[in-house]
């Protein structure tokens, strides 16, 4: 099918076209069209670039190993990356550790980084396969290395002339067409004039030349035996310039990084994704235009991307085969029996047509963190802890995101938990009028969990997964939203010293290693269903408090609306309080409600009243932005209602599906009051601010520490606790 090293190659779009014609078959517009990136310019040159068995050079960059020794990456018995002379041992994904090693007793497997509970990182473990059941796989050192890879590309292309979109870890796609237009025009200078007539439609003269120099490239064949008597067009010579261009590409990512990959060149994102695959490694593979019938019909559909599920499956049930060239047979009417727009796309797709566009936005739109259990989970306890590493590999990688500088922030926080065959999500927004932290994640996720364990028949879990998605870009040049940051370099510091934080004044991982032992303390004393649903529901009570102790701050920041004045956050005995800026202007999520772009769905007169002095989490959740689904399971749609019932004590109308929760509410809420009478009386041995680890540390579940300032839930005078210490008040014991 190919000709590698073809040195002679002609063409023209027509095969019906005269073997010499004095005029090309593209025009002045189509070629200016390249310029712009045009999905729709005949000439259009689209490249992809996939990493060579990714995983297993990372580990063979990583190690500093010789590339010819096989080798395979293991992720507990199972092998998810076999480098290619491992492949030359006929191993593949499906084979087991143990099998692949009897095949090839010199093959190097080296496992995956896992996470530990209690640790502060991933890590590379010895015989982390046993760990299974106490470890968390972590791609940290791979998402490492793709983002090297990724600026080793971009360096490799002409700042002002590259359209590069990450299509997956070791995957990208790039437009050519501004670069391409750029060379052709150097090349030809014939090309540089205005057309004819300052006509767009004149068609172009042909190229110069009758001899293209593929060099090493794999050319995809026509498949005919005169398919190359054609001249080149102006379309093969944008081929061969991309293919230089992408040439050049890899051989930096080489020279820089050490590592090889594949790369498929062609008009569009989809024909350009199979030329990748179809010569590996370290090899590019050209589909010629006059290519793109006979590549195609060597194909099965089912390897194109979309048809790869269940639409695949049901054109193959539908029209009795697997193969493109059998489908190709069927005329539009038969393949509308799919619907009319899935059988006009199929149409189109199986002769290679794909107008996407390469997409620069390489920004992520979620994170997941998830975990299969085997054995299954069966408490709380169990849960809280892999939440713990599910949400310290998210803020890791929000980070890196950029949420310290405010450059990106998610808005939505979900858990899937699934039980048997029955999967149960929970969701809420993620409060935006401060700076994400740690202990933020950690406070929401364990809140999600509690709903779920609250709601019954949560055990045994066998897999738990935690993700943050509608991620935003920042506010930037709101003055109010940046005085509660601190920025760049300094709030980097401030997290790896353990300093960053609303809500925590201790570093999560210090605090992740003294919880545990506290968890278990806690949860010694009871046993069985009855303390998993008391934890549970504790939790509940600590997070409405602790959202209703925020609700009040931002009260607090709206009415003491002095710019650049600074506020303490409670002082820790070991690490130094960081100072933040109270904004002048209300704070984001505020602001959201007017500026809530989902909020615009719903007609005004549709929506609940915002009840005041309810946290958020109480009301509509109609208004919780969707976020994107993790990949193994469908979430199910969030539940709307419209059932109301009347809380006398809140004089207001609230959905009837929270009635529990918040009756829940007013529960914790007299509780607290309770206890800060008590406190008053002189029962409680709390204090609060600096030197107050260790009373808070005996503080019992539910109740909270009194404050210096601020006011009780639900407005009004009197004491209340510091701010972050609701949640540290129960988050010590848990
Ligand atoms: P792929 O690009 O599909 O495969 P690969 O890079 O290992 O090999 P090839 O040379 O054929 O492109 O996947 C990229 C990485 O993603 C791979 O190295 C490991 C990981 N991966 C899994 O963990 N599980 C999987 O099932 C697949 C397909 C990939
Ligand atoms: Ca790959
Ligand atoms: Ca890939």
């Amino acid at each position: 099918m190919s000709s590698p090293g073809a040195s002679f190659v002609s063409s023209s779009l027509s095969r019906t076209s005269p073997r010499r014609t004095p005029k090309s078959q593209f025009t002045y517009k189509h070629l200016a069209q390249l310029k712009s990136y045009s999905t729709t310019t005949p000439l259009r040159v689209i490249a992809h670039v996939d990493l060579d068995a990714f995983y297993a050079q990372c580990e063979t960059v990583r190690l500093g190993l010789d590339p010819s020794k096989p080798l395979a990456v293991q992720q507990w018995q199972g092998l998810i990356a076999i480098n290619y002379p491992a492949r030359a041992y006929g191993l593949s994904r499906h084979v087991t550790s143990t099998e692949a090693m009897k095949v090839c007793p010199e093959l190097i497997l080296q496992h995956v980084a896992t996470w530990k509970e209690g640790d502060e990182k991933w890590a590379y473990h010895d015989e982390a396969f046993k760990h299974i059941a106490t470890h968390k796989v972590s791609l940290d050192p791979y998402r490492k290395e793709s983002r090297r890879i990724l600026k080793c590309i971009k360096e490799a292309l002409p700042e002002k002339e590259q359209r590069v979109e990450k299509a997956s870890i070791d995957e990208v796609f790039m437009d050519l067409g501004a670069q391409v237009h750029g060379v052709l025009m150097e090349r030809y200078p014939d090309l540089r004039g205005p057309s004819p007539y300052d006509d767009p439609s004149e068609y172009l003269p042909r190229p110069p030349t009758t001899v293209l120099d593929w060099a090493a490239d794999a050319v995809v064949g026509t498949g005919e035996e005169d398919g190359e008597d054609i001249d080149p067009d102006w379309d093969d010579v944008c081929m061969v310039i991309a293919s230089e261009i992408v040439r050049d590409v890899r051989k930096h990512i080489f020279e820089q990084l050490g590592y090889t990959c594949s790369a498929g060149v062609s008009r569009n994102k989809m024909l350009a994704k199979l030329g990748s695959a179809h010569k590996k490694p370290n090899a590019q593979t050209i589909v010629r235009h006059r290519a793109v019938h006979h590549f195609l019909s060597e194909f099965k559909f089912t390897k194109i991307r979309m048809l790869g599920g269940k639409l695949g499956d049901e054109v193959v049930a539908m029209f009795g085969t697997d193969t493109v060239k059998e489908l190709l047979e069927q005329p539009l009417e038969q393949l509308k029996k799919l619907g009319d727009d899935t059988g006009s796309w199929l149409y189109s797709t199986i002769r290679g047509e794909d107008n996407s566009e390469v997409n620069p936005r390489t920004q992520i739109k979620s994170m997941l963190s998830a975990k299969s259990f085997r054995p299954a989970i069966n408490s709380f306890e169990q849960g809280v802890r892999w939440l713990r590493i599910f949400v310290a590999d998210i803020f890791s990688r929000c980070v890196e995101e950029g949420v310290l500088e405010n450059k990106r922030r998610p808005r939505t926080i979900n858990l899937h938990h699934r039980q048997g065959s029955q999967t149960r999500s929970r969701q809420s927004p993620i409060p935006q009028g401060k700076p994400l932290s740690e202990a933020m994640l950690f406070d929401l996720a364990k809140n999600l969990l509690a709903q779920v364990v609250v709601d019954g028949r949560a055990w045994p879990c066998i897999n738990l997964s935690l993700s943050v998605g509608g991620f935003e870009d920042g506010i930037t040049n709101n003055k109010g939203i940046g005085g509660f940051l601190v920025r760049g370099e300094e709030a980097k510091a401030m997290l790896s010293s353990g300093r960053l934080g609303m809500g925590s004044s201790e570093p999560p991982t210090k605090k992740r290693k003294r919880e545990k032992g506290n968890i278990q303390s806690f949860f010694g004393a009871r046993d069985g269903q009855r303390k998993d649903f008391d934890a549970a529901r504790a939790v509940l009570k600590a997070h409405r408090e602790s959202t209703r102790e925020d609700e009040d701050e931002d009260r607090d920041m709206e009415d003491g609306d002095e710019s650049d004045a600074f506020e303490p956050l409670p002082q820790d005995d070991t690490y130094p309080s960081i100072r933040i800026a109270r904004p002048s202007t209300p704070p984001p999520n505020r602001q959201d409600a007017i500026d809530d772009p989902y909020r615009a769905t719903t007609p005004p007169s549709a929506q609940p009243p915002i009840i005041p002095n309810i946290p958020p989490s109480h009301q509509h959740p109609q208004n919780i932005p969707p976020a994107d689904p993790p990949p193994p399971y469908k979430p199910p749609l969030h539940q709307e209602t419209l059932d109301t019932f009347f809380c006398p004590r809140c004089n207001a109308h609230l959905p009837w599906l929270e009635k529990a929760e918040h009756e829940d509410f007013h529960f914790a809420m007299d509780l607290s009051k309770e206890m800060r009478q008590e406190e008053k009386n002189g029962g409680a041995s709390t204090s609060s601010g600096a030197g107050a680890g260790t009373s808070r540390r005996k503080t019992p579940v539910g109740q909270k520490p009194g404050r210096g300032r601020g006011r009780p839930p639900g407005g009004g005078g009197g004491s209340g606790s510091a701010k972050g210490q609701a949640k540290l008040a129960f988050g010590r014991q848990v």
